[in-house]
């Protein structure tokens, strides 16, 4: 990684999701020694520590498609502001979740960096619904499309401007499970998605040249989200939804490789780490070591 600081930000936000765990994530990922396995990699690392989120029990649920909008708009312009500070002092921002919902802060800090920036999902899911598509109005299966600048006003307008990333620098990857209301936006918008089947077909190599080009062609940044779902359950089995199918450790390890080989990526998330329904932390090791290969690990 051409930036040799790294900032930690933990969010244990879990307004996002039905599952209560995922607000242990960070913790789960530092005691898999996050930290450390950074500063082997010769990073000067500083953990932040986590952001303060509300606890779901003592709020009420509010709108039904959209549940706790009010406090994940609000966590989510603290989030923004820690990412934009982050950044601000020349640093690479690594935030920890968390449901997916974080990533309307992250993306919406990072992109006041950037002319045009380029966004890596990597997921199971398209997270492209609105409060109007979505099946279960949790907010964690609609950052994509907020950040693409729809969905409620209080989130696509976070931070004054709007959209933070467009459709042509946006790349989904591991996809095997979507809503229809996501299918007709992929189409309207010219979203390029690599689904299971694309993967198996093509081969990781061959599909992460290609994102490369999407998300870096005319960026002047990229950003990572990755949500650990769009790993296969026997490999990330602490996950709020998984879907099986889903991309390999060796896979991901591959793509995660190929991104740090190409130097591009300006900041990066990893999220809906569960450890209640891991096995042995074994999820969040799983982030830890991807996190070593994207910022550089190699074997020899
Ligand atoms: N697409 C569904 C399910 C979902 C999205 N993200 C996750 N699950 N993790 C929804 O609720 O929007
Ligand atoms: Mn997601
Ligand atoms: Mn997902």
């Amino acid at each position: 990684m051409k930036n040799n600081k790294v900032t930690i930000v933990g969010v244990p936000m879990d307004l996002g999701a039905d599952r209560r765990g995922v607000d242990m994530g960070p913790s789960a990922i530092r005691y898999a020694s996050v930290k450390e396995k950074l500063t082997q990699l010769g990073y000067e690392v500083s953990d932040q520590g986590n952001l303060s989120v509300p606890t779901p029990e003592s709020y009420d649920v509010g709108e039904k498609q959209l549940k706790y909008l009010r406090e994940i708009t609000l966590v989510s312009d603290e989030l923004m502001r820690t990412v934009d500070a982050v950044k601000q002092e020349g640093r690479f921002p690594l935030i920890l979740g968390g449901d997916h919902s974080i990533a309307i802060g992250t993306i919406a800090g990072a992109a006041k960096h950037h002319q045009r920036m380029g966004v890596i999902w990597f997921d199971a899911h398209g997270d492209l619904n609105t409060g109007e598509t979505s099946p279960s109005g949790n907010i964690h299966g609609m950052p994509l499309a907020v950040s693409l600048g729809l969905g409620h006003p209080d989130l696509v307008d976070l931070g004054g401007f709007a959209p933070k990333v467009h459709p042509e620098n946006v790349v989904i990857i591991g996809a095997r499970q979507l809503d229809e209301g996501e299918r007709v936006l992929i189409r309207e918008r010219g979203i390029k998605v690599y689904t299971m089947h694309d993967i198996d077909r093509m081969g990781m190599a061959t599909v992460m040249n290609e994102a490369l080009e999407i998300v870096s062609n005319g960026t002047d940044g990229v950003h990572l989200s990755l949500d650990l779902d769009g790993l296969d359950p026997h490999d990330a089995p602490g996950v709020g939804t998984p879907v099986s199918g889903g991309v390999t450790y060796r896979e991901s390890h591959l793509a995660m490789e190929i991104l740090a080989e190409a130097d591009i990526l300006t900041s990066a998330e990893f999220v809906e780490v569960n450890p209640i329904l891991d096995q042995s932390n074994r999820t969040a090791k799983v982030a830890v070591a991807l996190i070593g290969s994207v910022f550089g690990e190699k074997v020899l």
